[in-house]
């Protein structure tokens, strides 16, 4: 039985998140098309016969953070990737051209002196190709992979390698007793997350990026049904009225959506009461 730690690293958007919940087989990172979904590491059990493996989904780092938020992202993430690991995955996304941010993500991956693993996702897409822009990258890497992270392909190919690679015992003690996939967020953040994910699905191109959600409490009423109490903080009046919707139809929408997906993951009947606040301020507290 091996044990390791691996560490997921790529720019933002490229697959990082929906490849760690495919392969675990249930969904521990919200995922979106807008870059910079993740916003802190979320670390994540793996386990088969093999072994356990500690993954370590990281936020895609911006190129130029030009917000605060992005760029307290961008500073906490280079924390993140300093702590002790056994293994890289560096995903990179073939339909989009190799640029800066590309650089500056494989400058970091560069000075990871640890076992590395090339994985160039979305293969399955249609779009225009950049692929020839990556094949410089290959000699580098211990071994490359072509997946396709969205319909779960060569994955089983992928892991064999990931364990041949792994040392016997990793630098991260394993209790014996973890079975729960998700390590380090507990059950209010992790439903936050779900209605963050909402926004970011639902609403357009700046707002995600000014808004969190806050989980209050969670309680279970003698009808059997959970009950959740949640907001949705942004920086501005404007951005408020754009979420709630003309007769509060948005916010509903996106209630319900959350609801839906609360209620499948905690196999519970749920009422969620969200609200939105407007606070100028909430990326100072959390993110
Ligand atoms: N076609 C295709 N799309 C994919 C694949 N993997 C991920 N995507 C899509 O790419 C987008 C970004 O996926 P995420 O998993 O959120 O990417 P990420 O690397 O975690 O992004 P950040 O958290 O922002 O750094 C989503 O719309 C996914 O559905 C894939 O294999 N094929
Ligand atoms: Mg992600």
């Amino acid at each position: 039985m091996k044990t390791g730690k691996v560490l997921l690293m790529g720019r933002p958007n490229v697959g990082k998140s929906t490849f760690v919940n495919n392969l675990l087989g249930q969904k521990v990172a919200i995922t979106s098309p807008k870059p910079q979904t993740t916003r802190f590491a979320i670390k994540a059990l793996y386990q088969d016969e093999r072994g356990k493996i500690i993954f370590v989904d990281t936020p895609g780092i911006f190129g130029k953070a030009e917000d605060k938020l992005s760029k307290k992202i961008n500073a906490k993430t280079l924390s993140v990737i300093k702590e002790e690991v056994d293994l890289v995955i560096y995903m990179i996304d073939h339909t989009r051209k190799r640029d800066f941010e590309e650089a500056r993500v494989l400058g970091l991956v560069r000075k990871i002196e640890k076992p590395k693993i090339l994985v160039i996702n979305k293969m399955d897409s249609e779009e225009k190709s950049y692929l020839p822009q990556y094949k410089f990258l290959e000699e580098e890497f211990d071994s490359v992979f072509e997946i396709s992270a969205l319909l779960r392909q060569n994955f089983r190919l992928l892991m064999n390698k990931v364990f041949e690679l792994l040392p016997e015992k990793g630098t991260e003690e394993i209790p014996e007793d973890l079975v729960y996939p998700l390590i380090n967020l507990d059950s209010r953040t992790f439903l936050s997350e779900l209605i963050r994910e909402k926004v970011f699905l639902m609403m357009g191109e700046e707002i995600p990026y000014r808004t969190t959600a806050i989980v209050d409490s969670i309680s279970e009423r003698d009808n059997g049904i959970t009950y959740i109490k949640a907001r949705i903080l942004t920086t501005d009046d404007r951005y408020k009225g754009m979420i709630i919707g003309a007769g509060g139809r948005k916010i509903k929408e996106i209630g319900s959506y959350a609801r839906k997906e609360i209620a499948l993951a905690i196999n519970k009947k749920v009422y969620l009461e969200l609200t939105v606040e407007t606070d100028p301020h909430w990326q100072d507290i959390y993110y």
